[in-house]
């Protein structure tokens, strides 16, 4: 079975402190989500305390299993950013043995989202996007449309961190693009 004491003594053994806090506050959050929005609170929590499971592994692991697993090799023009969630579940299935996939995509998700997305992926991807110590200029409005559907709350990250991106004149991966374009309209 899932030993949670031994996955957060593993995570706090290889990652920051700000990192492991991090994931501890996001699966608190994605459970809140999950609860009111009648979605299975235990996935939620667990995909959210995994999300940035892989975060801080160097880019030799993630380009190694990019080949290794025969993952699109389109992933290897982009970095840490977009390989800690599509890489990272594989990280963590064959490190720590869940393999739910109800989990493992919201992992992969949480990111750049998709155009299928559950209620699970939903509460990871928000949680993530809101938690208690995230502060940008948005954030009040990220959690007034969360707190007004899922939808809602997906459709104005998306917007939010595809125009911060621009701004930082970072490249943009596209599914982000087609994350964004699936659910501009959905929210309303
Ligand atoms: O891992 P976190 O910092 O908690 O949050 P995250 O996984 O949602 O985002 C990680 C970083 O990825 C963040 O700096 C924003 C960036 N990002 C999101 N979408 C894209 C992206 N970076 C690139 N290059 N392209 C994207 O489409
Ligand atoms: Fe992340
Ligand atoms: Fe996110
Ligand atoms: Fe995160």
């Amino acid at each position: 079975g899932f030993d949670r004491d031994a996955v957060l003594n593993r995570m706090k053994s290889q990652m920051s402190d700000f990192r492991f806090s991090h994931c501890v506050r996001v699966e608190k959050e994605a459970r809140g989500l999950a609860a009111e929005n009648g979605i299975n609170v235990d996935k939620a929590g667990l995909a959210g305390l995994l999300h940035d499971y892989a975060k801080e592994r160097p880019d030799s692991e993630f380009t190694e299993i990019i080949k290794a697993k025969n993952l699109d090799p389109e992933l290897l023009n982009y970095g840490n950013a977009i390989w800690h969630g599509i890489v990272g579940a594989e990280i963590i299935k064959d490190e720590l043995n869940v393999y739910d996939e109800d989990v493992l995509n919201a992992v992969r998700r949480h990111t750049v989202g998709a155009t299928t997305m559950t209620g699970v992926d939903k509460c990871t991807f928000i949680a993530d996007f809101i938690e208690p110590a995230r502060d940008f200029p948005g954030i009040d409005e990220a959690r007034t449309y969360a707190e007004k559907s899922l939808d809602a709350g997906v459709a104005f990250e998306l917007k939010h961190s595809i125009a911060h991106l621009i701004d930082k004149n970072r490249p943009i991966y596209p599914d982000t693009f087609i994350s964004y374009n699936y659910w501009i309209n959905k929210g309303e």
